[in-house]
């Protein structure tokens, strides 16, 4: 029996037949052309024929706000591409769904549902959001990342000295800065020596594991040689530009049976590719769907409320996308980011819920009393939240002048 994976567009057009849009690229995509083709030749072809599965037309509403969706005239559709037709990755199935037509007008691509025989060959997280959560001992709270801020031209002393200071703060993880790459002054197997020594010094004082997630960067052929390097000198967690470099090596560092780390994937270059209302890839498939499929434990993107700004709807239909049951296929943990800080943390735990990761650069080196008061600012501010309690009010509790003095700096938001 055919098997299929189906993609959702978005088409926008004043004027065009959509279901005759539509069947040009069920056709155009797949066997090129079919009404010319020999009667014969149809019975062989019919196989890898795409499929219009849907064709939802939306006509602009009279009271519409000028510039809304509402206003426009767009059509939601659905062609079902057979996997006869393409290899079981996913840069081929981009290329077949969204290669060509990615450039074709007013077009972007709302969701990719895979075949069962396509998700096989895409086992997803190796850890997930219980693995991470087992190699830290932390079950009962949204988990908390600390960013390196500051790398560039520092030395091993200085970085190391950095990391003390964040891991003090209690921290569950800390990820290096995505911009620093190989470097004489902090070559990975170095930095990681570094950065591993002073966590577990740290964790004399805090009683807490840690993940270190170092960054694995240089050319995609030695990806995999730098991630086993980085875990030989006692790497416990990656970080990973993913978008820069394609799902597909992510993909091959996750399913790797040596790189037995968690992987946070870093969102940077998708601004390129998902903000633009008529043209991209939606950001609960880009972040969310395609990074949990090729392996991501853990995937940053903006917060609806920080100082990169992402929609509220989108940032929550990442997490879903990242989060919602998919047979075996283990969940990965959400990370909202960017200029968060402990005034934040309420509505992260709202929004996001346990299950996700309070994530900080400037939040934690920027606190008045050191990156370490930084740290332990945001676990007062998670205990609170969880409890239900306001922050004004646990920031009155004995021992919590941490979190007195970061939300006198930051203030609160509802
Ligand atoms: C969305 C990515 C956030 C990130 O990588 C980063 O470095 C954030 O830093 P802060 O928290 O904004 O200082």
């Amino acid at each position: 029996m055919t098997s299929y994976c189906t993609a959702t567009y978005r088409a926008f057009d004043e004027k065009a037949d959509f279901h005759k849009k539509a069947a040009g690229i069920a056709v155009g995509l797949t066997v090129g052309s079919w009404t010319e083709l020999p009667e014969a030749k149809k019975k062989d072809m019919e196989k890898h024929l795409g499929k219009v599965v849907s064709v939802e037309v939306h006509e602009p509403e009279a009271d519409a706000a000028p510039g809304s969706l509402a206003a426009q005239r767009y059509a939601d559709i659905k062609i079902a591409y057979p996997d006869a037709n393409f290899s079981r990755d996913i840069p081929a199935l981009l290329v077949t769904a969204f290669g060509k037509l990615s450039m074709d007008g007013r077009i972007k691509l709302l969701d990719l549902d895979v075949s069962d025989d396509f998700r096989a060959a895409c086992p997803g997280p190796k850890f997930g959001i219980a693995g991470v959560r087992e190699r830290l001992g932390v079950y009962d709270r949204p988990l908390l990342m600390s960013i390196f801020k500051s790398v560039i031209g520092y030395d091993l002393p200085e970085l190391k000295e950095q990391f003390y200071q964040q891991a003090l703060g209690g921290v569950d993880l800390i990820k290096d800065d995505e911009i620093l790459f190989e470097n004489p002054l902090t070559p990975i197997e170095k930095r990681v020596e570094a950065c591993i020594a002073a966590a577990r010094e740290a964790e004399k004082h805090t009683g807490q594991k840690l993940l270190y997630a170092t960054n694995i960067t240089g050319r995609t052929s030695q990806l995999r040689a730098q991630a086993k390097k980085a875990i030989a000198a006692g790497a416990n967690a990656l970080l990973f530009n993913v978008l820069a470099y394609g799902f597909d090596a992510l993909q091959e560092l996750a399913e790797d049976p040596e790189i037995d780390v968690p992987i946070a994937a870093h969102p940077a270059f998708a601004g390129a590719i998902y903000p633009a209302q008529h043209y991209g890839v939606a950001p609960q498939l880009l972040l969310g769907k395609l990074m949990r499929l090729a392996g991501a434990d853990l995937v940053l993107f903006p917060s609806p409320y920080g100082s990169v700004v992402m929609p509220k709807d989108e940032t929550l239909a990442i997490a879903d996308a990242l989060k919602q049951p998919e047979g075996a296929l283990k969940s990965s943990f959400p990370v909202p980011s960017a200029g968060i800080h402990p005034g934040l943390v309420p509505v992260l735990v709202k929004d996001f819920g346990r299950e996700s990761v309070v994530n900080a650069g400037g939040g934690v080196h920027g606190h008045p009393m050191g990156a370490a008061a930084g740290g332990q600012a945001f676990r007062q501010a998670i205990d609170a939240a969880l409890r239900g309690e306001a922050l004004e009010e646990a920031a009155n509790r004995p021992g919590n002048e941490q979190l007195k003095a970061a939300i006198e700096l930051w203030g609160v938001k509802r």
